[in-house]
């Protein structure tokens, strides 16, 4: 296993190809240039007293289900304004050039197949779908009125069909992403903050299997415990890597250093 740091930019576009196994894990930060704001940043009024972790949780709807439902339905809002960036649009692009590529996003805003991707995990859920709270009957999105909307089939509590911290991930999801970590030969982290499990062990775990890891991220995050650190916005470091791509694909690229 290589150690942190050992590859450059050039070097990593001249690994990819259509035959690598590619795992790329999205966070909230993909969809920060959409004008979502991130996890950590979507408290803002009166949610800005508590912690992401208290509001997206069982525990934080029972307290408060109106509070935490409201909460989704102005992020959900949010989603409904924004369009797919750049960022979103490439990895849409790349499902088509790298066959064997696997999206995985912690994102509940339904991006990425807004964008195109066709093939998409969404390991959290879809903020776009409710369930009810007892008997987790699907249902489309209902606006709350004064109080929570209730499953019509069973009067239980409609919430958003997500993940919360402290619930299970879907198993079949699960099982999928297990399988494509363990076959994955270069895993690329974009915006995530590195903090949710399981998650967050994901780059540990396919480095430890002998995979290449790149993150790219705003900030530096991540980058000690990565083949390649690429910092920057989704955007603008995936289109960097996308015209490199183009360059070498056409065979004009500058010589590999
Ligand atoms: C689980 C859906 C097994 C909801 C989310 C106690 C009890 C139970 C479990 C735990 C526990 N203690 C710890 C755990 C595990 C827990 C966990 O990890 N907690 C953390 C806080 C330590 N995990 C769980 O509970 C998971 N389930 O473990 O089940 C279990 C069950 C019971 C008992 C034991 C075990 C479930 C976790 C799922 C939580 N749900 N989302 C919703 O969206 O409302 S997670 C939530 O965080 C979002 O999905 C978000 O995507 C995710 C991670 O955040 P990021 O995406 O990384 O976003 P963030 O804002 O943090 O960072 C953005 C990054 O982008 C930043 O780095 C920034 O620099 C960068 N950025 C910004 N702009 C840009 C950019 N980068 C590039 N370009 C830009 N323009």
């Amino acid at each position: 296993m290589m150690k942190p740091g050992k590859i450059d930019e050039q070097n990593f576009i001249q690994r990819l190809s259509p035959e690598r196994r590619i795992v790329v894990l999205t966070g909230a930060g993909i969809s920060a240039e959409s004008g979502i704001p991130t996890f950590r940043d979507a408290q803002e009024g009166l949610w800005s007293q508590f912690r992401p972790e208290e509001l997206a949780s069982p525990e934080g709807f029972r307290k408060n289900p109106k509070l935490v439902f409201d909460w989704y339905a102005w992020r959900r809002q949010k989603v409904l304004e924004a369009k797919p960036n750049l960022g979103h649009q490439i990895l849409a692009a790349w499902e088509k050039q790298f066959p064997h590529l696997t999206l995985i996003t912690q994102n509940v805003d339904g991006l990425h197949q807004a964008a195109g991707s066709e093939h998409v995990m969404e390991m959290h859920g879809s903020i776009h779908r409710l369930i009810c709270l007892e008997e987790r009957h699907p249902s489309p999105w209902v606006a709350a009125g004064s109080d929570v909307p209730l499953c019509p089939r069973c009067q239980s509590p409609l919430r958003p069909d997500v993940v919360w911290f402290g619930e299970m991930l879907d198993r079949v999801i699960l099982q999928r992403i297990g399988r494509a970590l363990s076959q994955c030969e270069i895993f690329i982290a974009v915006g995530t903050s590195g903090v949710v499990y399981p998650a967050a062990g994901f780059l540990d775990e396919v480095r430890a299997a002998g995979a290449l890891t790149v993150v790219i991220n705003k900030e530096r995050v991540g980058a000690d415990r990565t083949d390649l650190f690429l910092q920057g916005s989704a955007s603008e470091v995936l289109q960097r890597l996308q015209s490199g791509w183009n360059q070498r694909d056409q065979g004009t690229d500058s010589p590999a250093r």
